[in-house]
Formats: C-alpha cells, structure tokens, sequence
C-alpha cells in the first residue's frame, strides 16, 4: 500500500561534482535521503514501469539507504530494480550492470574515497541510461526539485534481504539481487588478454593490490587472485568494511602510505596498486617509482593497442581540465582528438558516446573507457598488467622510456581542506578579478603569459559550463590552476594544480619537488594561500 507522506524542502541538497556527498548523520535525518531519492524521481519524470541498478560501496548506512530506495521506488510502480549481493556494488560494476541490463538509471551509495561511519560521510549519486553520472541538466532538475518537494511517496514493507541472490516481490516491484563481481568480471575477460596476465604471474611476477577494506576486495580476489592466478595475499585489506578498517580510502601516497612504503622498500614486488572506496580510482605504483595519474593515463593510451580490447586504437583520449597534458603529448604523436574537459567524469559521457573519445582520465586518479561511463579503479591495475605482460618490462623502464618518447609533464596538486568557504571564496574571486592584468606581469621567479577561467563547451551537446577553474601559464611551460573541491563535507577544500612540461632530452630525471618549486612560489604569490588560510603548507600533496 502506497502511503504519501509529508515533507518540507531541505536545504543543501545540491549535487556536486559527483553526486550529494555529506556527512552520514546529515543523511541520516529525518527525511533527508527521501526527499533527494524523490528528487531524482521527479527529475527523471517518475520511475514507473522502468527498471534501476542500485548498489554502494558497502559504507555504515549503505544498506538501511538501499531498503529506503527500494520501498520509494516500488511505491512508484517501478518494474524491476537490480541490487548488488549485501547492497554491494562498485561504481563501475554498477555502470556496467545499467548497460548490460538495459535498465533507465542507476542509483548509488558512495562518497567514494571520502571516510566512512556514522561520524565520516556518505553520498547518493543518480546515473542514467548510459551508464554514467548525470549530466548537469538532470543535476539542475534533482536540484530544483529538492526546492520544491511537498511530499514523497513510500510503502509499509518489511526490509528486503540483500544476501540471497535471486528475485523477490516488493508490492508489485521486482527485486532482483546479483552478484556483484560476475558481469564486471566477464567484461574485463573481454577487454583483456588474460592468458598473458597469467602467463605473467606464473612466471613468478608479484604484486599487491590494497583494496583499502573498501568494495573492490571481491573484485580483485575473484579476478587476479581467483581468474588470473595471482598467489593468495596479493590482494591487500580485501573485505569492504563500513568504516574501511577506520581508513581514509583514497589512493595516493598519503594514504595508501603502506603500500608506498612497501613499494618503495627492498622488498618490493614488482607492481603495485590501489582503489578507492566505490571502486573508480586507481593508483599506479612500480618497484621504487610512483606513476602519477596523469601520467599514468598518457601511458595507458600509448599502449592500449596491446590489450585486446583496444586493439584497433583509439578514437580519442578526453582529460580533465586540470589534468596534466601529458595525454596531449600522445595524442598529437598518434594524429588522435583531444579534449579538455571539466572535474567529473559526468563531462565524459557525451564524449564516450559520440565515439570521439576512447580513453578518459582525470589527475585525481581515475582512468577509464568506453568500456562502461565510470572510471574504473581495476580496469587501470588490469591494463597496466596487459601492458607490462606485453612489453616484458618493468613500470621504471616504461616510465623512462615514455618520456624520452614523448617528453614529461612533473605534476602534483597540493589540497587546502576544511579552510573557511568565505575565505576560500573570496580567494577565487580576487584572482578572478586580477586575471586579465596578469599577462606580462611576474609571479616569484616566473613570468606570466597566459590566465583565464576555464569555460566548457560540450562539442557533442553543445551545452556550456562556466567558472570550472582558473588557469595560468607561464613562460618556460609551467601551469598553475586553482579550483575548489564540489565532493568535500567540511568548509571548503581549494585545489592548487601545478605543472611543469619539459620536452626532453634533457631535464626528464629531476625530482618533482625540485622541477615544481618555482611554480609552487608562483602560486602562493599569486593567491596568497599562506596569508589569507593560516596554513603554511598544504594538508595533501599527491
Ligand atoms: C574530486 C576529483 C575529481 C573526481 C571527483 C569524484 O572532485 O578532483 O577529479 O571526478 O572527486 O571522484 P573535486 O570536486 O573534489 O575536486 V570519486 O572517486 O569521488 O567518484
Ligand atoms: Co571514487
């Protein structure tokens, strides 16, 4: 029986940059995850008769969300809604599934590499028949809709068990529950030449991948343990737990210290990898070298051809904005577009659609394809792993011998988080306001040549989206972009972006620290981070 309840619009319910992210007991509120989940309803004019994926990365409260979604929809009269085994699905699996099966959107529990628990945060995120994010029409309309909602409308039903797969009836609405791995898993076999992977391992390679007690641990334990034959261990913190072990399950080398420490030690195995906590970011490391994903994009689109999947080339690759141009560099050597897009893998999906672009990539540590329209955490560790097994070389050498090759952008971002948001604001508007001047003018030791906000123009669609960044380029090749986080729960977060491009021969073995300082200087005289935040060093560098 469908009962309406009554509801008042609740204020902060604006999606980011990936979803509404916010703190758990912020979700936990009265109404507050029922009137966004009608929301999305109204956005997507009414859930009637259409079938949905849901699932999450397995966070405290991602079940108890999950049996809300479920009564909301049923009480909608949707048809069929498709749920992970245990409320569980990665973020690319969860995409793929919304492809397979057809069905009208998805949606999913994650605030990704974002802590998890009670005290920590959780997200709810709307995707749509392509598989990917919303686009930022459908985000407008959820938006609007949570200004406007009078009521939401649900069912009396006890809790559908989320452990047993196979299908159930929630007043008229199927509930399907699959295993998350076997559909990804079976995509992944396509893409890649697995008998060269095992062939690999066999061989005696090693690695360790630290799944960072978060949603990939099924995954990697059913596919490199189990399907490609990697010894028992190599998968590291492999059970997703609701606080991830009481981690910070973002993979970068502050917080995926121990791997660091463990590739970087005289112990290291010969390859080494991490997810977040959904499952759609990677991190890249070699024995005593660190890829950083900028660059680890740049390679992955220079080899692709050697998987399988990839074999005919690319049509395209598509980065972010403040991601470095080290991609660039391959696609004017290999005659292939590019494109520069906003943060957000929901910018991609017009692209991956169209067909112009093959291979997507964001500095944050997301790599993806046409395969699904998430990026996707393993997918990366498994191209990697086609690429090593093809060329029979080690992560150091391909470095070395794709920046003699291409040349080499030295990259890092340093994050300010939880800085005051009027502060923060006021700090993007100064610069705004100072942009056009700066031509010409000095910044520490470098000289200014260009400054602007990025604006995008989605070549596909045609839509516009303003305000996406400041970006300011100096003689000699550095880049510096400064943008505020849309995914933080706390104040506010700024983004530096720093950038040096060498073309090589010479100058391609420096330290990063070393090639960055001037255009870290650069940075803070510009924008006077020190002054006006009180910090006197970033909280995170990657
Ligand atoms: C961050 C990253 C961005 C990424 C987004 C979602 O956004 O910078 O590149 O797409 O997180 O990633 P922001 O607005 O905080 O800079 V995930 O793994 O949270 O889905
Ligand atoms: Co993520």
């Amino acid at each position: 029986m469908t009962i309406t309840i009554k509801t008042t619009p609740i204020e902060g319910q604006k999606p980011g940059t990936s979803g509404l992210r916010k703190k758990t007991r912020v979700f936990m509120q009265p109404n507050f995850l029922e009137n966004f989940v009608q929301s999305i309803f109204t956005a997507i004019d009414g859930v009637a008769g259409k079938t949905f994926v849901v699932g999450g990365d397995g966070r405290f409260f991602n079940d108890s969300a999950i049996q809300v979604i479920l009564r909301m929809a049923a009480a909608g009269g949707a048809a069929r809604v498709i749920v992970g085994q245990g409320g569980l699905l990665s973020t690319p699996a969860a995409s793929n599934l919304i492809r397979k099966r057809e069905a009208n959107g998805g949606l999913i529990l994650s605030a990704s590499h974002n802590p998890g628990g009670i005290d920590e945060d959780f997200g709810l995120k709307y995707n749509i028949s392509n598989g990917g994010p919303a686009p930022e029409d459908v985000t407008a309309r959820i938006f609007e809709a949570t200004k406007t909602i009078e009521n939401y409308a649900t069912i009396e039903a006890d809790d559908i068990a989320l452990d047993a797969l196979g299908e159930t009836e929630l007043a008229g609405m199927v509930v399907e529950i699959v295993d998350p791995v076997t559909d990804y898993a079976a995509l992944m076999a396509e893409l890649f030449d697995f008998d060269a992977i095992r062939k690999l391992f066999a061989g005696g390679f090693t690695l360790r991948f630290d799944a960072m007690h978060a949603v990939t641990g099924p995954y990697a334990h059913a596919i490199l343990e189990q399907q490609l034959g990697a010894p028992k261990g190599t998968v590291l913190n492999g059970t997703p737990s609701p606080d991830f072990g009481k981690g910070h399950p973002d993979p970068n080398p502050i917080w995926a210290k121990p791997l660091m420490d463990l590739m970087m030690g005289v112990d290291a195995p010969d390859f080494g990898a991490a997810s977040d906590g959904d499952g759609d970011r990677n991190m890249i490391v070699g024995k005593g070298c660190y890829v950083t994903p900028s660059d680890s994009l740049a390679v992955l689109a220079a080899n692709a051809h050697m998987a399988p999947g990839y074999k005919d080339g690319l049509a395209g690759i598509a980065r972010s904005m403040p991601t470095s141009g080290a991609a660039d560099r391959v696609a004017a050597a290999l005659g292939i577009e590019m494109f520069e897009t906003p943060t957000g893998w929901k910018f991609f999906g017009n692209l991956l659609d169209a067909g112009r672009a093959t291979i997507c990539g964001e500095e944050s540590a997301g790599t993806g394809s046409n395969h699904v329209r998430e990026k996707d955490g393993l997918w990366a560790v498994l191209l990697w792993l086609n690429i090593l097994a093809a060329r029979n070389e080690s992560v150091s050498d391909v470095m070395a011998d794709h920046w003699a090759r291409f040349g080499r952008n030295y990259y890092s971002r340093h994050d300010y988080e939880a800085i005051d948001s009027e502060v923060a604001a006021s700090l993007m508007d100064d610069l705004r306001t100072v942009l056009p001047a700066l031509p010409g003018e000095q910044a520490a030791a470098l000289k200014i040549k260009k400054a602007d906000e990025f604006a995008y123009d989605d070549p596909v669609d045609g839509s516009r989206s303003e305000g996406q960044g400041i970006r300011i380029w100096f003689e000699g090749g550095a880049r510096v972009v400064f943008r505020l986080s849309g995914t933080g729960t706390s104040g506010a977060t700024l983004r530096v972006y720093l950038e040096q491009a060498v073309d090589g021969p010479d100058g391609l073995t420096d330290s990063p620290a070393d090639a960055l300082l001037d255009v870290a200087n650069a940075a803070n005289a510009l924008a006077g981070i020190q002054e006006r935040t009180g910090r006197d060093a970033p909280d995170v560098i990657t």
